[in-house]
Formats: structure tokens, C-alpha cells, sequence
């Protein structure tokens, strides 16, 4: 048996706004919020809200929105009528402009309402780091990398990470942003593209013209030139299918860890997307429960504040596998919690496998075949290191 207990000397805090995972994007659209009711009946079941503080989120107000978003992009999210309505020519053509309506980002009903509470989560996470209220903050209904200042794309509509980051730097120096989702965070590495207080890291999947979005080349590193302070500071991890927990967890540790030693972060901003995952929908990696949870427990280890964000993930028991089994990394208890999952979970039929960690056979059959060459792993921490020489703070 097993107990959880508040961690000492450090607090953890936990934010979502319920009403978030009511809405659908449609049908046979990959995203679906109810990933979030599925982590949170784990997280529950295995007794970790006692070892937090637990926070119901208010969505974020226009004004918060638009200290990075601009004015004619959400007064259009606001007021758009959604896909199943009439509209007229004029609306057409802002769809177009923003990006909205397509099938990547629908327009569906309540829409502002699941934007602004995505980003109103993240805020509020971002708000207790800075009063220094919480040591770890977890949001796992945020972590919307792809949008832009007025443009939604790839599922994201408002970037509640560019919003937190924000807050943050009216307190702090300097934030690392991180993001292991299995696509680029090209929304948050375009939004602090031209400073040097925020350093952005994307390990992703990269084929361009085959995977979304394109971008985050290994040689893409920021403004070129050096009278930018920006150059230098957007890192990035190109990487192809099939990559396992081990060479993962190598690159991140090589990476991150010399990120850490120069940059020296005052705020560690981390985007868990859960599409890195074996068996995901979209995704293309080997990663297990394990390999994705031990980014995290790295980063912790440096005791830095930090903002934990969801992301992507589209096979939505290993979303809430990973998630939960990372908020127990975040409390301390990830070595003690038992890979049954408990017995009273809600929703436990959806599990398939009734363990929190299923084996690479019991996720995907057959794995999928590793592209990664060890020699190709080894250049890339290579050149991102040779990048890392030009920063000094
Ligand atoms: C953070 N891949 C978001 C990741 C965003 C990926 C894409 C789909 C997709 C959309 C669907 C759908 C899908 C099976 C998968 C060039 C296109 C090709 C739409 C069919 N099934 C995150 C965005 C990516 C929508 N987009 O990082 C409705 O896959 O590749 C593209 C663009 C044009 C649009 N078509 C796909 O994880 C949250 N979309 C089924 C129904
Ligand atoms: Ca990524
Ligand atoms: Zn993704």
C-alpha cells in the first residue's frame, strides 16, 4: 500500500477550469479536450490532490488575451458564427486571414469560451509562480504552441503559453521555454523570436512538406543576425520516427543540461505533450510513460519555479497515463505509485491494459521502426552545443 503526502519544503499547485473538457472540436477531429476528465480521474483515483493545491481556473479576460493577441483576431474568435451557421462573404474572408474554420481549427460552438479558459488556466499558473505561491504549477489544459498573434493553427487558437511566459517576465529575467510534443513550438519560438530572456527548445519530428508544421530545422536557431538579441536563443531538435525512451533521454539530458548551465533560467516553462508517446494517433515516436515522464523529473531537478503545460496527445488513456504518472513526478511520490491503476478510477474500462504503464508490445504490437542513427543523435547535440557557445548570462 501506499501513501501520498504533501511534498516537503516545496509546493506543487494544480489548475483546470472543468468546463473545458465539455467542448468538441467535431466528430473525427483528433483533439479531444475529454483527454483532460480522463488524466484528472487518474490523478484522483491515485489520491495525488493531497499533496496539492488544487485551483478551478477563471477563463481569461479580452484584456489578458491581448497582451499578446491582436484586437481584430479575437473580436473575430469572439463573434464568429460557428461552422453549422450562415455567414456571409465578408466573414469568409476573415476566416481565411486567421486561419479559422478549416478542419484543423474549426469553428465550434463555444469556442471563446474554451479559448479563453485554456488560456486563463495557464495564467493562473503563471500567476502563482510569480507570487511565489507554488514551486511547480500544472496545466494540463494548456500548452497551445502553434498559435500566432492573429492567426489560430494546428488545434490552437490562443497561445496560453506565449501568455504565461509574459507574466512571468514581468517578474523574473529569463525563461527556458521546452516542448516535447511531437510537433515544433514554432507559435512560441516566432513569439520571442528577437530577445535573449527567452530561451525556446523543440524536440519534434521533422519532414518538412510531410509533417506538420514544416519548421525547426536544426540550423534554425534564431535571427541571424548577430546584432539581434534573439540569435542564438530558439534551439531546436529535428528528429525522425520510432525514437525509444533511452535515446531520448539521452539528447534531453545532453541538451537541456547544458541549456541550463548557460542560460540559467529563472523560470522553466515545460510543453508535455503527450503525441510524443508511443501508439499516438498522430505521433511517430517510441516514447513510453517513462521516457516522456523522466523530462520532467530532469527538469525538476534543478529547482528551478516551473510551469508544467499539456499540449498534443490524441490517444487519450496513454494522454492521461502520462500526465498523471507526471504530476506524481512533480509531488515526489512517482517512485512509490503502483502501476495497477486503481480499481475505483472512473472510467478504467477505457484503459484497455489496467496498468499505468503498458510495455511497447501491449501499446503498438510491433514497434515502430527506429530512424534515429546514433551518429545522427550525436551531430545534433553537437551543433546545438556549438550554438550554446555564443550564449553567456
Ligand atoms: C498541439 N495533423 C497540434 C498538432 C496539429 C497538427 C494535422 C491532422 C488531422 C486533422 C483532422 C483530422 C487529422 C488524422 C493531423 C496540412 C493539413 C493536413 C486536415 C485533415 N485528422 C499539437 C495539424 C496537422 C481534422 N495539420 O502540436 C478533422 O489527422 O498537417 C496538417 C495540415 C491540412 C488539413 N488536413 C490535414 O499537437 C496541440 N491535422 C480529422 C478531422
Ligand atoms: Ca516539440
Ligand atoms: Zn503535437
Amino acid at each position: 500500500d501506499y501513501n501520498i503526502v504533501r511534498p516537503k519544503g516545496y509546493t506543487v499547485s494544480f489548475h483546470a477550469n472543468p468546463e473545458m473538457e465539455k467542448h468538441h472540436f467535431g466528430q473525427t477531429h483528433p483533439m479531444k479536450p475529454w483527454r483532460l476528465t480522463l488524466t484528472k480521474s487518474l490523478v484522483f483515483a491515485y489520491g495525488m490532490p493531497f499533496a496539492m493545491d488544487n485551483f478551478v481556473t477563471r477563463a481569461a479576460t479580452y484584456e489578458e488575451l491581448k497582451s499578446f493577441h491582436a484586437a481584430d483576431y479575437l473580436d473575430y474568435l469572439a463573434t464568429a458564427p460557428p461552422e453549422d451557421q450562415p455567414q456571409d462573404i465578408d466573414s469568409a474572408d476573415r476566416e481565411i486571414k486567421f486561419n479559422l474554420g478549416g478542419s484543423d481549427c474549426p469553428l465550434f460552438h463555444g469556442l471563446y469560451d474554451y479559448c479563453s479558459m485554456s488560456g486563463g488556466t495557464s495564467l493562473d499558473a503563471a500567476r502563482k509562480i510569480v507570487n511565489r505561491q507554488s514551486d511547480i504549477a500544472i496545466a494540463w489544459g494548456g500548452g497551445l504552441h502553434h498559435a500566432k498573434r492573429s492567426e489560430a493553427s494546428g488545434f490552437c487558437y490562443i497561445n496560453d503559453i506565449v501568455l504565461a511566459i509574459l507574466q512571468c517576465l514581468r517578474h523574473f529575467p529569463r525563461v527556458l521555454y521546452i516542448d516535447i510534443d511531437v510537433h515544433h513550438g514554432d507559435g512560441v519560438e516566432e513569439a520571442f523570436f528577437s530577445t535573449d530572456r527567452v530561451m525556446t527548445c523543440s524536440f519534434h519530428k521533422y519532414q518538412p512538406d510531410v509533417f506538420f508544421p514544416g519548421t525547426g530545422g536544426l540550423d534554425d536557431n534564431g535571427p541571424k543576425s548577430e546584432h539581434n538579441p534573439g540569435a542564438h536563443h530558439s534551439i531546436n531538435v529535428p528528429l525522425n520516427d520510432g525514437i525509444t525512451d533511452e535515446q531520448y533521454a539521452w539528447l534531453f539530458e545532453s541538451i537541456i543540461g547544458k541549456i541550463n548551465q548557460v542560460f540559467r533560467p529563472s523560470v522553466i516553462a515545460l510543453q508535455c505533450g503527450a503525441d510524443s508517446l508511443a501508439g499516438d494517433r498522430l505521433g511517430r515516436f517510441n516514447l513510453q510513460v517513462q521516457g516522456h515522464g523522466a523530462c520532467v523529473a530532469f527538469c525538476k531537478k534543478f529547482n528551478i519555479p516551473m510551469i508544467i503545460f499539456g499540449g498534443g496527445g490524441y490517444t487519450p488513456r496513454n494522454v492521461a497515463r502520462a500526465w498523471a504518472y507526471e504530476t506524481s513526478i512533480a509531488i515526489g511520490c512517482d517512485t512509490k505509485i503502483p502501476d495497477q491503476i486503481p480499481a475505483h478510477t472512473p472510467w478504467r474500462e477505457h484503459f484497455v491494459h489496467d496498468t499505468l504503464f503498458p510495455t511497447l508490445e501491449q501499446i503498438l504490437g510491433e514497434p515502430r521502426a527506429n530512424r534515429n542513427s546514433a551518429k545522427r543523435l550525436q551531430d545534433i547535440v553537437q551543433h546545438v552545443h556549438e550554438q550554446l557557445r555564443f550564449v553567456e548570462h
